[in-house]
């Protein structure tokens, strides 16, 4: 029975799988139809000549075998090559969740705040990046039906993407071994219609956004004490600093994404803003991962007012 395929990805793994099965059977029936055939042919008692090869039809055979499988295999490598990069080429208008692994259990957020734990509702038909990370262990964000797997590691962000294309449910698994009921954490997608998604996330309790939850964080936190626009202390204005490209103390640039902010906020001396001092202190141990994900929410919600000038050394 074929597994199913639930996602724009799956049946692009499958060809592959496909692809090699067929290979290999093919080479299989060849290889097993000479031996027969040579076998028959040279059985005792036959008159069918035993001495050497030419050379000539040696090298030719030689040669020929060795770019016929150099090229069948550069093949699969480039169709794999590709079905492989578009993983890390997440649509930029993806619906975004929020992945907190622990044992043993999946936190999942949805923008609007809506929590859920263990079951992941999405639209059919709609690329989700997952921005994840881990409480404690390493975890593996598994569906099956979607052929999508990603190791899911504490301390940092990683993200995934799938776009499900059938409604329904599919099993949801860690799939990295992580302790004594790795084998129970796990769970469910569950794929709905467009309609039925916008009914269901209507239905769930209403709460603040996660950016409407960070800006309270934000002052809670004391962050608005330096990045605030009065504050004594000089600090970066936060407007707008998601996706921009941040110039470093000691030169170079990066690119501000989730990981950035978020190393932004628990090693503040890693990287440096360009012209600033180090002076922010760490967060380590005082924002934990829900914190953080609010934080970098209001972060990113943040877009710049107007365009003002710069007081920069
Ligand atoms: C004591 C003052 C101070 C406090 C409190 C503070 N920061 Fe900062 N922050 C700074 C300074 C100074 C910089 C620039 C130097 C650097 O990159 O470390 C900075 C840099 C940053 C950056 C990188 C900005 C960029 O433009 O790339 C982020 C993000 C940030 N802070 C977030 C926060 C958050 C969130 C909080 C509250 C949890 C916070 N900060 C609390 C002083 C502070
Ligand atoms: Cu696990």
């Amino acid at each position: 029975m074929r597994p199913v395929e639930a996602s724009t990805y799956a049946p692009r793994v499958d060809s592959i799988f496909w692809m090699l099965t067929a290979a290999s059977g093919a080479v299989i029936l060849l290889v097993g139809t000479l031996v027969l055939f040579f076998s028959i042919k040279y059985r005792r008692g036959t008159a069918t000549p035993r001495g050497p090869v030419p050379d000539r039809l040696s090298r030719e055979v030689e040669i020929g075998w060795t770019a016929a499988t150099a090229f069948a295999f550069l093949f699969f490598f480039w169709f794999a090559a590709v079905a492989e990069t578009t993983q890390f080429e997440i649509p930029r208008k993806a619906m975004e969740i929020h992945v907190v692994a622990k044992q043993w259990m999946w936190k999942l957020e949805h923008p609007n705040g809506t929590r859920e734990i263990n079951t992941l509702h999405v639209p059919v038909g709609v690329p989700v990046r997952l921005v994840m990370t881990s409480q404690d262990v390493i975890h593996s964000f598994f569906v099956p039906a979607f052929r999508t797997k990603q190791d899911v590691l504490p301390g940092r962000y990683v993200e995934a993407w799938f776009e499900a294309s059938k409604p329904g449910t599919y099993h949801l698994f860690c799939t990295e071994y992580c302790g004594t009921d790795h084998s129970r954490m796990g769970g469910g997608i569950v794929v709905q219609s467009q309609s039925d998604f916008a009914r269901w996330i209507d239905a769930q309790p209403q709460g603040d956004s996660l950016a409407d939850q960070g800006a309270v964080l934000f002052r809670r936190m004391g962050c608005t004490g330096c990045h605030g626009g009065s504050s004594r202390i000089r600090a970066p204005s936060l407007a707008g600093v998601f996706g921009r490209q941040q110039p470093l103390e000691g030169g170079g640039f990066v690119t501000a994404d989730e990981s950035y902010l978020r190393d932004s906020i628990l090693l503040p001396n890693k990287q440096v803003v360009a012209g600033y001092q180090p002076v922010m202190p760490s967060y380590q141990g005082v924002a934990s991962e829900d914190d953080l994900i609010r934080l970098i929410a209001y972060l990113k919600s943040q877009k710049v007012v107007s365009p003002r000038p710069e007081v920069g050394p």
